[in-house]
C-alpha cells in the first residue's frame, strides 16, 4: 500500500482535468471491471428524532425541517424493501438509522434480526447506525453483516466546525471496531460544506492511510435541506465532483467509490464522467434516507447507454455466514467523547427549531 503525503494528494487533485480523468480512468481498469457499476439501496430503518446537532442533516431533532420521527421498521417492511431493490439490480441494501451510537438494547437486538432477514436473500448488507463497540460489531458481523458505513464526512479540522456533539476520534474508534470485527468498511465525506478543498483532501488522507483502505468511499455531495444550519449552502460544481472522485480513485486503487448523494442534480453527462474517473458504485432508488434520489428506471436507462452492468453481489468478498453460535467478546461500554463547543450556526438553527416548536404547541392549544 502507498503511503500518500498532502503534497502528493494535492498534485493529484490539481492535474489537469482530463489528464487528470484519464489517469483516473487508468487505475480504474487495472484494479477493477469498468464495465461494471455496483448498485446499493438505501433504507431508512430508524428515521428522525436525531440527538446529535450535525449541521447537514435533516434527521437532526433539534433543527426545524420536513422530517418526521418515525418508529423502527418491521422485519417485513424491511425484506419487501430489500427484494424490490434485488429485482431492480441492488446487490446491497444498506440500512441507516438515525442513532448517535448503538445500545445494547431491544432496538439493536432487532436490527440484528434484520441483518439475518436480509442476508438470508443473497444481499450484501450494510449498515450505518452511528457509533459502534467492539462487541456490538462483533454481534452484527456473526449477524451476517457485510459492511459497515461510518462517514468521517470532512477533515479533522472541519468537522469541528460541523458537529459539536461528537468528536473524530470517536469516529476512527468505530471504523477500527468494524476492522476487528472483519466486516467490510464503508467510510467517506461529504463535499460543499463550505470547507476548503484541502479540509476535502485531509479527510482522503486519512482514508487513504488506514489500513487496510477502505472497501468502499461514497463521495456525497451536500444535499442541502431547509431548516439545517447548511440550508443556504452553495451546490458544487460537477467539476469538482469528478476532480473529488478522480482523485479518490487513484490514492484508494482498490476501493469501490461511491458516487452518492447529490445525483438528482447532475447531468447524465456529468455523471459519465464520473463513472469514466473511477466511480464504481451509486445509490440508487427513489430515496437516499430522507431527501429524493434519482428515478430507478432512468437510472436503469443510463446504465443502458453508457454500457454499465450492475455489478453481482459478492463479486469482492464472500458473503458472511450467519453464526447462530455467536463467539463471545467481552462487552465492554465505550466511553464516547461530546467536545461541546459552540457552533455558531448550529445554535441559531436549534433556537429556531425551538420557537417553531414552541409557536406550534401554543396554535394547536389556542385551536
Ligand atoms: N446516524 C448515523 C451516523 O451519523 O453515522 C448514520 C446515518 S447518517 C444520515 C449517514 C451519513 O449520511 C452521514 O455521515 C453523512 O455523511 C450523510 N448525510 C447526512 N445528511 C446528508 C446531507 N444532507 N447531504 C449529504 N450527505 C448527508
Ligand atoms: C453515505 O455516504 N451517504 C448515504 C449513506 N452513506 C448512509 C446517506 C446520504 C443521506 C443524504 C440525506 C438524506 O437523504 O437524509
Ligand atoms: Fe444523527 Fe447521523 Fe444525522 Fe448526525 S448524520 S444528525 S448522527 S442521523
Amino acid at each position: 500500500m502507498k503511503h500518500w503525503t498532502l503534497a502528493e494528494i494535492t498534485e493529484v487533485y490539481n492535474t489537469p482535468l482530463l489528464e487528470l480523468v484519464f489517469k483516473a480512468a487508468s487505475v480504474h481498469r487495472q484494479h477493477h471491471n469498468p464495465k461494471e457499476v455496483q448498485i446499493s439501496t438505501l433504507l431508512s430503518i430508524k428515521t428522525g428524532g436525531c440527538p446529535e446537532d450535525c449541521a447537514y442533516c435533516p434527521q437532526a431533532a433539534r433543527y426545524f425541517t420536513d422530517v418526521e420521527k418515525n418508529d423502527m421498521l418491521s422485519a417485513e417492511q424491511v425484506e419487501t424493501a430489500a427484494k424490490r431493490a434485488k429485482s431492480l439490480g441492488s446487490s446491497r441494501l444498506c440500512m441507516g438509522a438515525a442513532w448517535r451510537n448503538v445500545k445494547d438494547d431491544e432496538d439493536f437486538e432487532h436490527v440484528i434480526e434484520l441483518v439475518k432477514t436480509v442476508n438470508k436473500l443473497d444481499m450484501e448488507v450494510c449498515a450505518t447506525l452511528g457509533m459502534l463497540s467492539e462487541h456490538q460489531a462483533k454481534r452484527l458481523a456473526d449477524a451476517g453483516l457485510y459492511a459497515y458505513n461510518h462517514n468521517l464526512d470532512t477533515s479533522e479540522d472541519y468537522y469541528k466546525e460541523i458537529i459539536s456533539t461528537r468528536g473524530y476520534e470517536d469516529r476512527l474508534k468505530t471504523l477500527d471496531n468494524v476492522r476487528k470485527a472483519k466486516m467490510t468498511v464503508c467510510s467517506g465525506g461529504i463535499i460543499g460544506m463550505g470547507e476548503a478543498v484541502a479540509d476535502r483532501l485531509k479527510m482522503l488522507l486519512t482514508l487513504a492511510s488506514l489500513n487496510p483502505q477502505p472497501e468502499s468511499v461514497p463521495i456525497n455531495a451536500l444535499v442541502a435541506v431547509e431548516g439545517t444550519p447548511l440550508e443556504n449552502q452553495q451546490p458544487i460544481s460537477i467539476w469538482e465532483m469528478i476532480r473529488m472522485v478522480a482523485t479518490t480513485r487513484i490514492v484508494m486503487p482498490n476501493s469501490v467509490v461511491r458516487l452518492s448523494a447529490g445525483r438528482t442534480s447532475m447531468t447524465i453527462e456529468g455523471q459519465a464522467l464520473c463513472f469514466l474517473a473511477g466511480a464504481g458504485s451509486i445509490f440508487a432508488g427513489d430515496k437516499l434516507l430522507t431527501t429524493p434520489n434519482p428515478d430507478v428506471f432512468q437510472d436503469l436507462e443510463m446504465f443502458n447507454l453508457l454500457g454499465l452492468t450492475p455489478t453481482e453481489p459478492f463479486a469482492k468478498h464472500e458473503q458472511p455466514s450467519i453464526k447462530e453460535e455467536a463467539v463471545e467478546v467481552a462487552n465492554q461500554t465505550e466511553k464516547w467523547t461530546r467536545p461541546g463547543h459552540q457552533i455558531e450556526a448550529n445554535v441559531t438553527y436549534t433556537k429556531v427549531g425551538q420557537e417553531k416548536r414552541r409557536k406550534i404547541k401554543a396554535d394547536e392549544s389556542a385551536n
